[in-house]
């Protein structure tokens, strides 16, 4: 395939004042980035995670999940994955490997599964067989209440933290009234939920021995988390949610915190009425680190560590679904320095974003025929 050179689209502007203006763009001086195509031909991917040999397991959406070999062979699908209800925005979500996935080959999915009221979010783990061919004994280990009949929202990214903690994003279900229950803690809607790797629920979780309150919840009031990254320097968990017409966030998930999902956001509702309180923000609400306004469609984030491009340092990167791009934040610490889109040339929406063995950065694009390419400055 013929490499693509690129070049940044930078918009120049000063540096934000404040973290939630919109069009904060800020330039910063990057080389041309060359854009390779090493894998395509996927259906609906959706996440992606590399393995220790550098090969790819990548989920499609309709249910399928593959290994893509190094060198850009996409295998047939694997065997021994859990019953999924694919459809709408529901199906075959997520890939994690365990923390200790040398030794265990453990892999964890989040998928929607049909049940009892509808449909929701599961989770589940099985070891990946020593020729690639299948998961062996897949267990599901986590299922999102309540079941609602809906085919929107179901997040959902899975984050190990530095303990082995798996922390799983989930969606509010998108319909009215069911989404309010992001800001109940009896059930796992808009939600982001602390398990053990067994999906037993750790004994330092907020909400244990809170009547009423599931003890999964870690962090609530969120709307539809589609991407999530451990902080390689502070090991904080940060996740980023779809806002409704206006205001994806990227959020630090904090034990206990309320994010103001459907409070409060900056975004307003598709046919344009106020969202909530009609308000940004609220008494008792966390408020995002970062928003954008008009929206991005966030789907899949990363933090870059590489060395390629140094400017890069201390960047989240996040996939655009609807602005067709690639987005890099620039953070010192919590604090916003600036924004910068990338690949827009390409009008390709992106699913998901990872960094590499190679220290480059490899994004999924969305829809039939998706790509997998890396993203490296020239040489
Ligand atoms: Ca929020």
């Amino acid at each position: 395939m013929t490499p693509t050179r690129l070049f940044a689209a930078l918009a120049a502007a000063s540096l934000p004042t404040n973290a939630w203006a919109v069009d904060t763009v800020v330039s910063s001086q990057i080389g041309d980035l060359q854009v390779t195509t090493i894998a395509d031909g996927l259906d609906s991917a959706w996440g992606m995670e590399f393995l220790p040999d550098s090969s790819l397991i990548v989920t499609e959406k309709g249910g399928t999940l593959r290994l893509v070999a190094a060198d850009g062979t996409v295998g047939p699908a694997l065997e021994g994955l859990p019953d999924i209800d694919a459809g709408g925005q529901g199906g075959l979500l997520d890939v994690a490997l365990d923390p200790d996935f040398a030794t265990n080959r453990l892999v964890y999915l989040t998928y929607s599964e049909a049940g009892n009221g509808g449909n929701s979010t599961a989770a589940g783990r099985g070891r990946l067989a020593d020729d690639g061919t299948r998961l062996e004994g897949f267990e599901k280990i986590f299922t999102q209440l309540p079941k609602h009949a809906g085919n929107k929202h179901f997040g959902s990214r899975i984050v190990f933290d530095r303990e082995g903690h798996l922390f799983i994003g989930l969606g509010e279900r998108s319909d009215t009234p069911i989404r309010e229950g992001a800001q109940k803690l009896d059930n796992h809607l808009g939600k982001v939920v602390r398990l053990n790797r067994d999906g037993s629920v750790p004994a330092d979780n907020p909400f244990i021995g809170q009547a009423g309150a599931l003890p999964e919840i870690w962090s609530y009031g969120q709307r539809n988390i589609q991407g999530g990254a451990l902080h390689p320097a502070t090991g904080e968990v940060w996740f980023s949610e779809h806002g409704p017409k206006g205001g994806d966030e990227v959020n630090v998930v904090e034990a206990g915190k309320n994010y103001g999902w459907p409070l409060v956001s900056f975004g307003v509702n598709y046919n344009g009425t106020p969202v909530g309180t009609g308000k940004s923000e609220g008494e008792g609400l966390t408020q995002p680190l970062h928003q954008w306004t008009p929206v991005i469609g966030a789907s899949g984030m990363a933090f870059y560590t590489g060395d390629g491009v140094p400017d890069w340092q201390g960047s989240a990167f996040f996939g655009g679904l609807a602005s067709r791009d690639l987005v890099r934040v620039a953070f010192d610490g919590r604090t916003v320095k600036g924004e910068e889109r990338l690949l827009g040339d390409l009008g390709k929406r992106i699913r998901d974003v990872k960094q590499g063995p190679d220290g480059a950065l490899y994004v999924l694009t969305d829809g039939s025929g998706g790509e997998i390419m890396r993203v490296a400055p020239v040489d």
